[in-house]
């Protein structure tokens, strides 16, 4: 019956075990993950665009190798995390078209455009820097198939983080122009970078649940927190500012003391009207129909291979 099935889910949940797709699960919590892990799929899928316009002009050979290879680890992250929502049973052709259609959301830092080349070291840095530490909390999900994907791509962000950080270092002991050149992309990409840890405790709808699954097993503040202190020596390597005034360790609360974040400007990126959203969604809708062929040649091939073994 349900009540064994809840009964059974409950106990795997306070024994900090996994729940497999085999498991019964209740219905939101199945919603739940299937919101999340779809979301963080179409993440990695639409942050392969602000990266992929530096890869025809990347200043080196080998910077432009490294800068192929995370991108591609982008793809791989998103069809990883698309196989793993699979399991909860919604198919990778629904995910898609809430994608193209604009239903879907995801994350709200890959709608800010990439002008310069030090905007690949700010995003190595401060992006991927901030999707380790939401992540790897993440690797101890309670779910399981996520949890386990999540292991794997903790690995690759972390790559990912250092070569932005180098990138980062070698303009700051480049030219004056280079050293501006990295300082104003840290300035454009702090912020929204904060915003990736979601909204404020208080304003965050989802949180009281996902933490009580041991889905989220820290609040957005406190992940925000924790990255923050993390840059803040990092940024003193560097040589760089962090743009606010106010950001300093306050001894009393054991927290850094920090300037109000715009909420206004996160919550207009998510109704759409960020810099760069409409045309993240419409590469990704071209991509998606120039690529219908490939999808028709292959279930063809399928179609006559499967002939053939009949015949
Ligand atoms: N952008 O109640 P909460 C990467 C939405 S890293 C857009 O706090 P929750 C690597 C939220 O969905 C980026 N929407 O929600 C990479 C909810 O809306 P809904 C991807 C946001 O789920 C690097 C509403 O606001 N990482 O891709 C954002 O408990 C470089 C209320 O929020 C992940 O997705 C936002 N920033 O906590 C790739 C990590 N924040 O669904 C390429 C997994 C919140 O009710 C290049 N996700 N919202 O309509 C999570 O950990 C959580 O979902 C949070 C939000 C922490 C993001």
């Amino acid at each position: 019956s349900t009540d064994d099935e809840q009964r059974a889910f409950d106990a795997l949940i306070d024994a900090d075990a996994r729940i497999e797709p085999r498991d019964g699960m209740p219905d939101d919590y199945r919603k739940t993950l299937i919101r999340q892990m779809s979301q963080h799929a179409h993440s990695e899928i639409i942050g392969m665009q602000p990266e992929g316009n530096w890869i025809t002009r990347a200043p080196s050979l080998q910077r432009k190798a490294i800068l192929m290879a995370k991108v591609q680890d982008e793809a791989g992250h998103g069809l990883y995390l698309y196989s793993a929502t699979q399991t909860l049973g919604i198919t990778r052709d629904e995910m898609t078209e809430q994608l193209i259609e604009g239903r879907a959301k995801y994350s709200s830092i890959f709608n800010y455009p990439t002008p310069t080349w030090a905007d690949m070291g700010a995003i190595g840095w401060l992006v991927d820097g901030a999707a380790i530490v939401n992540q790897v909390p993440l690797c101890r999900c309670s779910y399981g198939p996520y949890a386990r994907a999540m292991v794997r791509i903790c690995k690759e962000e972390s790559f990912h983080q250092r070569q932005g950080f180098e990138i980062l270092l070698t303009l700051m002991q480049g030219t004056d122009a280079q050293k501006q050149m990295a300082q104003d992309a840290v300035d454009r990409w702090y912020w929204p970078s904060l915003m990736m840890f979601g909204p404020p405790d208080d304003e965050s709808p989802n949180s009281a649940r996902s933490m009580a699954w041991k889905i989220k097993r820290f609040s957005n503040d406190e992940l925000r927190q924790r990255f923050v202190g993390m840059l803040v020596p990092q940024a003193e390597v560097l040589g760089v500012t962090l743009p606010d005034p106010n950001l300093r360790w306050n001894d009393d609360t054991q927290q850094y003391d920090m300037s109000p974040i715009d909420w206004d400007e996160f919550m207009a990126v998510l109704k759409g009207h960020g810099p760069m959203n409409a045309v993240r969604i419409q590469t990704r809708r071209d991509a998606h129909e120039g690529g219908a062929w490939v999808r028709e040649a292959a279930a063809e091939y399928a179609r006559k291979q499967q002939q053939k073994e009949q015949a």
